[in-house]
């Protein structure tokens, strides 16, 4: 799905303060004939919440108690969702009970040496972390996790204080390091230890820390309170969102924001009522928020927006942080999240502009030798880079390329907001046999671009490069960018 900026762009042309709330236009977005019926509209909102792999059983337990557990045990569970305790495939040393918060069961009697085992498909691979939900009225213990056998290779230990009852639940969370594996049917060992009865656990999930510097989809939230609905979204081929949202409802995301400079934020939202505020809160619920922002009604729940805030507390944020947000000050529903996404601020076009400091793309960032920075690579046919860029008062209408190619080249095509957005500028670079034709050999390309002369403020461009004069299977490399009056 690509995002768009219509607003974004509008607001930015007329010079407005970047500070206020902007959406984009609402025409453009959903399609009437893409629209589900009016009767639809509400389904998120007024249907009984799906059961999510977070949300908490509300029916009552379908099983009885007696019956054995092993037969309802999946043989292979998904690393994706929340993983029960009991529905270990091989233990020793353990006993179950019913659990004190949910309809589940939890692992009770527990001392050192004992151990579960879980099968689990770690699909694509990529997880980092492990929550762990779990209760002691003692000082607790650890947990060891290892690799096919309870002596096994160590993945990760996690420390489990105690938290002042056996009905007292909290959620910790661990690094597990050593988890580079991938694929289906994972053996993965969970061994106690510590003094005397350690601790009851109930539910465990494995989660992939996300970059902070990419679209990161509400619905993949690490912990949700229950309540929170995934649904299909009205807002593009296989999209998904939360909603049953309401007031004092929460997600939690895991990202990582390397070091840190992010200032705004991007909400993708739609609402049938009159929204609600949002909230960022870092490490923990009880925090101060570093951004409250409202999110005001779209018109329809199929009316999707893209809203741009400015979070100049977030600037200086840095590394793996627990992302919180927050939905407050609504009516009875507030809104339906797709995604989200924190921006680095807008590069000043006054100087001169990094190939490789785009916002998101489809090439790489790569060492080019020339001058100790990077360049972009991998430009083959239909990639793109996009920028966010501040043409300040404007009138820019020169523009120069340091670029290398020893192949024919190809076009460099601006397109404002998406890549499917209106062409403002198109310039060619380049051919085999300018600059000595090897990719380590950069020289200046210079153009004329008058239509560039009227952009103003802050602007997202999307750089498509395409149209090689040969069909080459890559076009050039880029440096930078010069834009001059
Ligand atoms: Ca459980
Ligand atoms: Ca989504
Ligand atoms: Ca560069």
């Amino acid at each position: 799905m690509r995002r768009r900026f219509l607003c974004y762009m509008l607001v930015a042309a007329l010079s407005l303060s970047f500070a206020a709330c902007t959406k984009e236009g609402q025409n453009a977005d959903v399609p009437a004939t893409e629209a589900p019926a009016p009767t639809e509209a509400p389904k998120t909102q007024e249907e009984t919440p799906a059961p999510t792999p977070t949300e908490e059983p509300k029916a009552e337990p379908t099983a009885a108690p007696t019956e054995a557990p092993a037969e309802t045990k999946p043989e292979v569970q998904d690393a994706a969702g929340r993983i029960e305790f009991e529905n270990f495939t091989e233990s020793d040393k353990v006993g179950t009970e019913g659990s004190k918060e949910d309809d589940t069961e939890v692992l009770a009697g527990l001392n050192t040496s004992g151990y579960t085992a879980y099968n689990i498909d770690l699909g694509d691979g990529g997880y980092e972390q492990i929550a762990v939900r779990y209760a002691s009225d003692t000082a607790g213990g650890k947990i060891e996790i290892r690799y096919t056998a309870p002596d096994g290779d160590l993945v990760g230990t996690i420390e489990l204080p105690g938290t002042g009852g056996w009905d007292k639940y909290q959620t910790v969370t661990a690094d597990i390091p050593n988890l580079k594996d991938f694929g289906r049917k994972k053996l993965l060992y969970f061994v106690f230890s510590g003094d005397g009865y350690l601790y009851n656990l109930n539910w465990f999930q494995l989660f992939k820390v996300a970059d902070g510097s990419g679209q990161v989809e509400f619905e993949n939230y690490v912990e949700a309170i229950p309540g929170i609905v995934i649904d299909n979204a009205s807002d593009g081929e296989g999209a998904q969102n939360i909603g049953g949202i309401k007031n004092d409802y929460w997600t939690l995301y895991k990202l990582n924001f390397g070091e840190g400079g992010f200032e705004q934020i991007a909400v993708r939202a739609s609402s049938a009522t009159a929204g609600g505020s949002f909230e960022i809160r870092l490490g923990s619920l009880d925090n101060a928020p570093v951004g409250k922002f409202n999110l005001p009604g779209t018109g329809d729940w199929n009316n999707w927006d893209t809203y741009y805030f400015d979070v100049p507390e977030f600037k200086e944020i840095s590394g793996v942080q627990d992302v919180y947000m927050v939905y407050n000050d609504g009516g009875d529903w507030l809104y339906n999240l797709n995604w989200f996404r924190f921006y680095k601020a807008a590069l000043d076009v006054s100087k001169r502009v990094e190939a490789e400091d785009f916002i998101e793309s489809t090439v790489v960032s790569e060492p080019c030798g020339a001058d100790g920075t990077n360049n972009i690579g991998g430009v083959t046919p239909g990639t793109y880079a996009a920028y966010q860029l501040d043409f300040g008062e404007g009138g820019y209408n020169k523009l120069k390329v340091r670029a290398s190619s020893p192949m024919s080249g190809g076009e460099i095509i601006m397109h404002k907001d998406s890549l499917d957005g209106e062409v403002v500028c198109k310039v060619a670079i380049g051919n085999k046999d300018v600059y000595g034709g090897d990719w380590s050999n950069y020289g200046d390309w210079d153009f004329e671009t008058p239509e560039l002369a009227a952009l103003t403020g802050k602007q997202i461009l999307f750089f498509e490069f395409n149209n090689s004069p040969e069909n080459s299977s890559h076009l050039f490399n880029i440096n930078w960018y010069e834009f001059t009056k």
